[in-house]
């Protein structure tokens, strides 16, 4: 008996010291520990051995069972070391900061103008920076040739340029092509969509349009060739002036927490009537002049008025029944004012020292 028990424990390291796998070493922890091989039945059998021999080989089996385990759990250990070698790491090096990014100023004010607009009931549509002249101009009232489309400065998109135009180029080799290359544009305003947003929608209605915008046009601290606008369009029976002004009161008071001069100035839109600009007492330098105001005190913030019969009549609505207000406020000038940015063109220059402090 003794000498089985010596046998099983050198064969046992012996395979041990040979394996290079958990796989193997698995195996060999079954077959010379697994409760019905010949170690564990030996130990099991000592209960029946003379009285004599009992002590002597109990004392051995176990010794032979704890060095095999031991041997096991050294390999184990090895194995280890060999899959993650240790890795000098000094814990005292200072980390690396990570860099968060965050969404972009203009991007968080726009958020909050929704937000206000949101809680007053109204809701939100988006629509296509490239638009056709059908929808910036003629359907608000503009014909070709008119010379209110002089207001805008327009970005005329090449035909070529994408699906869209030359879809629009086939469409129109059939009658006139001179038309096709002029007829797709990046919208000089978001109010295209007052028109596109009526072809799903009946009346009442009280939406907001934000989006992006572009100008072919000289740049200084209070203008900028691309930027954002917000339009409003509510119509309803008997809407009035006062409902406009009462509106846009309430949004200004709500966004800048506090009552802020206002003046409306009588204006000329072809697709309202009548028309107003709202102008806003310059934050920047109370009032006193200074070059994102041009001096006057006075930046211009948003054009206004009650939606044109012919314009109603272009989204399908009754004139004789409803009637209804837009506006379209500059978003950049009022983030301007609300966090006292003093030139447009900051936000489009994609500066970090700009950026980051937002
Ligand atoms: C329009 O774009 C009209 N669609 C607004 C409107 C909508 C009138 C609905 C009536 C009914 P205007 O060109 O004035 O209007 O532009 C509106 C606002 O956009 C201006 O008051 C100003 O705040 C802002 N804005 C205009 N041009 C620039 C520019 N180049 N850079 C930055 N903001 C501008």
């Amino acid at each position: 008996m003794e000498d089985k028990l010596k046998k099983i424990l050198s064969k046992a390291k012996k395979e041990i010291k040979n394996i290079s796998s958990f796989e193997d070493l698995e195996k060999i922890r079954n077959k010379f520990l697994g409760r019905q091989k010949e170690l564990s039945q030996i130990l099991r059998g000592i209960k029946d051995l003379p009285k004599k021999e009992k002590p002597k080989i109990g004392k051995l089996g176990n010794e032979v069972r704890q060095k095999i385990e031991r041997s096991i759990r050294e390999k184990e250990k090895e194995l280890n070391e060999e899959e993650s070698p240790e890795v000098d790491i000094d814990l005292t090096i200072p980390g690396e900061k990570i860099e968060h990014g965050h969404l972009h100023p203009l991007t968080q004010f726009m958020r909050k103008v929704i937000d206000i607009f949101q809680r007053m009931g109204f809701e939100v549509v988006e629509g296509s920076e490239v638009e056709s002249a059908k929808y910036n101009f003629d359907l608000l009232n503009i014909p070709k040739n008119h010379p209110a489309r002089d207001m805008w400065d327009t970005y005329y998109v090449e035909p070529g340029q994408s699906i869209l135009a030359k879809r629009q180029l086939a469409r129109s080799k059939k009658s006139n092509k001179q038309e096709a290359i002029s007829d797709l544009l990046l919208r000089t305003h978001t109010s295209p969509m007052q028109i596109r947003s009526m072809q799903k929608r009946k009346p009442p209605v009280r939406l907001i349009v934000p989006g992006r915008v572009f100008r072919h046009e000289a740049t200084d601290a209070s203008h900028e060739t691309t930027f954002y606008q917000c339009e409003g369009l509510v119509i309803d029976q008997e809407v009035k002036v006062t409902d406009l002004i009462g509106t846009v009161q309430l949004f200004l008071k709500t966004l800048f927490g506090k009552k802020v001069k206002t003046r409306v100035r009588p204006h000329y839109y072809p697709f309202t009537e009548p028309s107003m600009d709202f102008d806003m007492s310059c934050l920047l330098c109370e009032g006193e002049g200074c070059r994102v105001c041009g001096q006057t005190g006075w930046l211009e913030m948003m054009g206004s008025g009650l939606v044109h019969p012919k314009v109603l009549k272009n989204m399908n609505v009754d004139p004789e029944k409803y009637t209804g207000f837009a506006f379209g406020m500059g978003i950049d000038r009022f983030m301007m004012l609300y966090y006292g940015i003093d030139d447009i063109r900051l936000s489009y220059q994609g500066d970090l020292r700009f950026l980051k402090q937002f």
